[in-house]
C-alpha cells in the first residue's frame, strides 16, 4: 500500500478515523497507487539470507574501512562485502554449548530462546570488534578480530578475550538495549538481570562499572531502551557527554495513572562517579522529556510520546548533529506516527535550564527555584566548565546529592518547528519501526532523505519540505521500497552515505539497497523534475545522479534539478540551448504541429520560412494558427513543406531554437485512415489518448476535431496529442503531465509514475493521485 499526500488547509480534521488528529500544520494524506518493478531486476538489491534457516539479525555494524558489514545474529557473526551482500561472506560460529542450552531450558525458557544472540556489536578498535551475545540466558563477550592483515582477511574470535557479558549484554534476546562505543568505552543502556528488574544506563571498561543507582524509580522507572550517542560540547573532550535515548514509565499528578514518556538522558563521559558517595555511579546523570505533538483544538494536543527509534544524523564537526526521533502514540484507541527533529542547541539548552522539583511523587512538577551548588550539576570535570576539578571524585557532596535528587529537568525538548516533520496513521495495520536519514545536496538546498522502515518489509523514501511563509509542512513520499519478499519488521537500517547503500536488517535476512535509481522516473526532463527527487536531476539526456559543483561534469552541463517547486514547465522547456535539427513528416490534408516551447514564459515566439537564403516569417490564419507549443497546421497542404524556423526574442535577444524540416506525405492508405478515425465523436475521444494511435510518421490527428467552431471544439487531449509527442505509448502520459503541469501553476503538485515501470494491482490513479513507484522484490 503506498501513500501519497496533499495538503490539507489549516485546522481540518486530520487523518484520524476518531478525529483525535486535528492539526494546525498542514498534513499530508496519504493516497494509494502501485507500481512494482523487481529491485533485482534492476541490479539496485541483493540480499544475503544466510543458510537458509532463518537469519534473525540482531545487530549490525558498517566499517567503510575495511569495506564490510558485521551482523550479529542467532549463533553467527557475519562479516559481509560492502560492495555485494551476498558475495565473500565469512562467519564466525558462536553457538552455546549443549550444557548452557540445557541449563537455559531447565530455566523454564523456550528451545528458540536458548541460544547465544549477538546482541551488542562496536567496533572495538582497528582490528577488533566487542561482541556480546545472550549465550542462553547467559551473556557473553568476546573480542573478534577483523582486517586485511595475512592470508585473506581475518575474522576469528580472540579466544583469551571470552568473558562474561553481565552486565554488558541483556540475557533475554528479546530485551530492549543500546550501546555505543567511544575511547575503548562501552556505554549501554540495558536491563542487567536474568528477571529484567534492574534498568540501567551503564559504562564499561577493564578497569571500572559506571552505572545508574540501582532500585531508583526516580532515575530510571521502566525503561525501554532505543538509543545512544556520543556528542562533543565543545572541543574539550572533558566535555563530551553520552546521550541516551529511552522511555519510561511515569506516576502522573494523580498518583495512579502512568505514562509513557520519551526521555534524553545524558551523562559525562568522564564522569569517574563520586568519591565518598555515590561511587561508581553517575555524578552526572540528568534527563528531560522530548515533546512530539500535534497541536489540537481547544489546546488538547495529540502526543507521540513512545520512542520506536532515533537517528542521529552527525554533522561536520560533530557536535551539533540533527536528532531524528520516529515515535508512535500511547493510545490504545488510535495508532499514529510521527517523525520529530530535535537540534543539540535546544537539548543544551533545556540541561542548563531550571531543574524540575516536585515535593512528593503525587505533586506536580516545578521548576527548582532555590540556590543551585556549584559547580552546576551535570557538568562535566573540565578546563571549560565543571570549576576547575579535574574529576568527579573531586566535586563537593553538595553538588552530588543535589543531582541524585534531581535528575529531571523542568522544560522538555521540544522539536524542530514545533511540530513533527511528518506524521502517518497506522494504515491498514502498517507500523513504522525504524528510522536512517540521508543529507543530500541538491541544486536548491540540502535535504534530509528519510528512509522509515516499516513491519511488512518496506522501506519507505520520504523527503519534507517546510514552507516558511505558510508555516506547513510537505511530505514527498519519493519511493516504496519492498526490500524483503516475506513481509517482516524492519529491525535495522544502516546508510553508507560513502558507497549510497542502504543496509537493511530484518527477521529473514539483510539486504542492500541503492538509495536512488533515477532512470525510474522516465526518460523525459520533466519526469525526472517531477519526482522531486534530491538524488536525481536531469542533464540533458537522462534522469541521473545529481552532483554539486565540486563533481560537476562538463559532458553534462545542462542539470535541471527543482526539489522544493518540481516546476517541470519552467526547468524543462526549450531544453535545446543550441538549434536543434528536426524532421517532421506529415500527412497530407492531415493536421500537424511544429512544436516550439520557450524557455521563459516571457518570450515571444517568431516563425519562419527559410526559402533559399530568404527567411519569409510566417502569419497566422484560419489554417495555421500560431500555438503557445508550436505551429499548428490544421489541415497539411504539399506546398507547406519546407525549412521552419523557430525564434524566440526576449528582452530584445533574438535566439534561433529549432530548424525543422517539415515533409509532407501522400497516399491512399492515409485517406482510409482519416475516414474511419472521422466516425464519431465518442470513438474518437477513447482513441485521442490511446496508445495505438500515431502509428504513422509524424504527430497527426483528424483534421475534422481541430476545426475551431460552434459544435466542434478544439478537444484538449487532441490537441496534446498533437504537440510533437513522437512516442506513441506515452502519449497518455503526455496527457496527464501538461494537464498537471497546467495546474502546477496553481501551485498544486504531484508526481508521475516513471515511464516504462510495470502497473499491477489496485491503482487509485486518479488525477490527483501522486504516484510513487514501489520497487518490489516480490514476484
Ligand atoms: C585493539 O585492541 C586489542 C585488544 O585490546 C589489541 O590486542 C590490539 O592491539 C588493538 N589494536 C590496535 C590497532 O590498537
Ligand atoms: C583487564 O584487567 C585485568 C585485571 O586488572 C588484566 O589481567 C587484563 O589483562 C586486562 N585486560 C585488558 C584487555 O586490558
Ligand atoms: C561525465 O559524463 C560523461 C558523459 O555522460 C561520462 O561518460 C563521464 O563518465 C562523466 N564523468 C564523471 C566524472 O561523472
Ligand atoms: C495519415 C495520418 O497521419 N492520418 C492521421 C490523421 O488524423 C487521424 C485522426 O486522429 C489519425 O487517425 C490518422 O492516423
Amino acid at each position: 500500500m503506498l501513500r501519497k499526500k496533499s495538503q490539507i488547509s489549516q485546522g481540518r480534521v486530520l487523518f484520524s478515523p476518531n478525529s483525535i488528529f486535528v492539526s494546525s500544520v498542514a498534513i499530508i494524506i496519504l493516497m494509494f497507487s502501485m507500481f512494482l518493478t523487481e529491485l533485482w531486476q534492476l541490479n539496485r538489491s541483493w540480499v544475503f539470507q544466510g543458510h537458509g534457516a532463518s537469519l534473525q539479525p540482531q545487530t549490525m555494524v558498517l566499517d567503510e574501512s575495511h569495506e564490510r558489514l558485521y551482523v550479529g545474529a542467532k549463533n553467527t557473526l557475519f562479516s559481509l562485502s560492502l560492495d555485494q551482500l551476498n558475495m565473500d561472506q565469512r562467519e564466525i560460529q558462536w553457538a552455546s554449548t549443549e550444557s548452557q542450552i540445557e541449563e537455559c531450558l531447565m530455566k523454564g525458557r523456550e528451545k528458540s530462546e536458548c541460544a547465544n544472540y549477538i546482541k551488542i556489536l562496536q567496533k572495538y578498535n582497528q582490528t577488533h570488534l566487542l561482541v556480546c551475545g545472550t549465550g542462553a540466558f547467559n551473556p557473553i563477550c568476546a573480542l573478534a578480530r577483523v582486517g586485511n592483515t595475512g592470508q585473506g582477511r581475518q575474522f576469528s574470535l580472540e579466544g583469551h578475550s571470552i568473558m562474561s557479558g553481565r552486565g554488558r549484554c541483556p540475557y533475554d534476546p528479546n530485551s530492549p538495549c543500546t550501546s555505543t562505543l567511544s575511547r575503548g568505552e562501552l556505554y549501554i543502556g540495558l536491563y542487567t538481570d536474568y528477571w529484567e528488574n534492574d534498568g540501567a544506563l551503564c559504562r564499561l571498561n577493564n578497569q571500572t562499572y559506571t552505572r545508574t543507582e540501582r532500585d531508583d524509580r526516580q532515575q530510571l522507572n521502566d525503561p525501554k531502551f532505543v538509543g545512544s550517542a556520543v556528542i562533543p560540547d565543545n572541543d574539550d573532550r572533558d566535555d563530551d557527554k553520552v546521550y541516551f535515548f529511552f522511555t519510561e514509565l511515569e506516576v502522573d499528578a494523580e498518583g495512579v495513572k502512568k505514562a509513557v514518556y520519551t526521555h534524553v538522558g545524558r551523562v559525562c563521559a568522564n564522569d569517574q562517579g563520586g568519591q565518598r558517595m555515590l561511587v561508581n555511579r553517575w555524578s552526572s546523570f540528568l534527563k528531560t522529556r522530548l515533546i512530539c505533538s500535534v497541536a489540537g483544538p481547544n489546546g488538547m494536543d495529540t502526543h507521540f510520546d513512545n520512542l520506536e527509534d532515533v537517528f542521529v544524523l552527525k554533522n561536520k564537526d560533530g557536535k551539533n548533529p540533527e536528532i531524528f526521533g520516529l515515535f508512535s502514540t500511547t493510545s490504545a484507541v488510535f495508532k499514529g506516527y510521527a517523525v520529530c527533529v530535535y537540534h543539540m542547541e535546544d537539548i543544551r539548552a533545556v540541561f542548563n535550564g531550571p531543574f524540575a522539583y516536585r515535593e512528593r511523587p503525587e505533586h506536580h512538577w516545578t521548576p527548582y527555584e532555590d540556590r543551585v551548588p556549584y559547580p552546576r550539576p551535570g557538568s562535566c570535570a573540565s578546563k571549560v566548565n565543571g570549576g576547575g576539578f579535574s574529576s568527579s571524585k573531586d566535586f563537593p557532596d553538595e553538588v552530588l546529592r543535589f543531582v541524585r535528587s534531581h535528575p529531571m529537568m523542568y522544560r522538555p525538548v521540544l522539536p524542530q518547528h514545533r511540530r513533527p516533520i511528518l506524521l502517518q496513521t497506522e494504515q491498514g495495520g502498517r507500523k513504522l519501526t525504524q528510522i536512517a536519514v540521508d543529507r543530500v545536496q541538491a541544486q536548491d538546498g540540502h535535504y534530509h532523505v528519510l528512509y522509515i522502515g516499516t513491519d511488512d518489509s518496506v522501506v519507505l523514501k520520504v523527503i519534507t519540505i517546510y514552507n516558511k511563509d505558510t508555516d506547513t509542512m510537505e511530505e514527498v513520499l519519493l519511493e516504496e521500497l519492498q526490500v524483503f519478499k516475506t513481509p517482516t519488521p524492519i529491525r535495522e537500517i544502516i546508510i553508507s552515505s560513502k558507497r549510497q547503500q542502504l543496509y537493511v536488517g530484518s527477521e529473514v535476512g539483510v539486504a542492500q539497497v541503492r538509495l536512488y535509481q533515477c532512470d525510474l522516473y522516465g526518460s523525459e526532463c520533466a519526469d525526472c523534475c517531477l519526482a522531486r527527487d534530491p538524488y536525481c536531476a536531469w542533464d540533458g539526456l537522462t534522469c541521473s545522479r545529481y552532483y554539486t559543483a565540486g563533481v560537476y561534469n562538463k559532458s553534462r552541463r545542462f542539470r535541471r534539478q527543482d526539489v522544493r517547486h518540481g516546476n517541470a514547465v519552467q526547468l524543462c522547456n526549450g531544453l535545446q540551448i543550441d538549434a536543434e535539427e528536426r524532421l517532421v513528416y506529415s500527412v497530407e490534408s492531415n493536421s500537424t504541429l511544429l512544436e516550439c516551447v520557450p524557455r521563459s514564459l516571457q518570450a515571444r515566439v517568431l516563425w519562419f520560412l527559410q526559402k533559399g537564403e530568404e527567411k519569409l516569417e510566417v502569419q497566422g490564419d484560419e489554417r495555421v494558427i500560431m500555438t503557445s507549443h508550436g505551429l499548428l497546421f490544421l489541415r497539411v497542404r504539399n506546398s507547406d513543406a519546407g525549412v521552419y524556423v523557430c525564434q524566440t526574442v526576449e528582452h530584445g535577444y533574438v535566439h534561433t531554437l529549432l530548424r525543422i524540416s517539415l515533409h509532407v506525405l501522400r497516399g491512399e492508405r492515409v485517406e482510409s485512415v482519416i475516414h474511419s478515425a472521422n466516425d464519431g465523436e465518442g470513438q474518437k475521444a477513447a482513441a485521442t489518448c490511446h496508445p495505438s494511435m500515431g502509428r504513422l510518421p509524424g504527430p497527426s490527428i483528424s483534421p475534422r476535431a481541430l476545426v475551431p467552431g460552434p459544435k466542434s471544439r478544439l478537444w484538449y487531449k487532441d490537441f496534446l496529442q498533437l504537440i510533437g509527442y513522437r512516442e506513441a505509448q506515452k502519449v497518455e502520459e503526455y496527457c496527464e503531465r501538461v494537464w498537471c503541469s497546467n495546474k502546477k501553476r496553481k501551485k498544486t503538485k504531484r508526481k508521475y509514475a516513471p515511464a516504462g515501470v510495470e502497473k499491477r494491482g489496485r491503482s487509485r490513479a486518479d488525477e490527483n493521485t501522486h504516484r510513487v513507484p514501489r520497487h518490489t522484490l516480490d514476484t
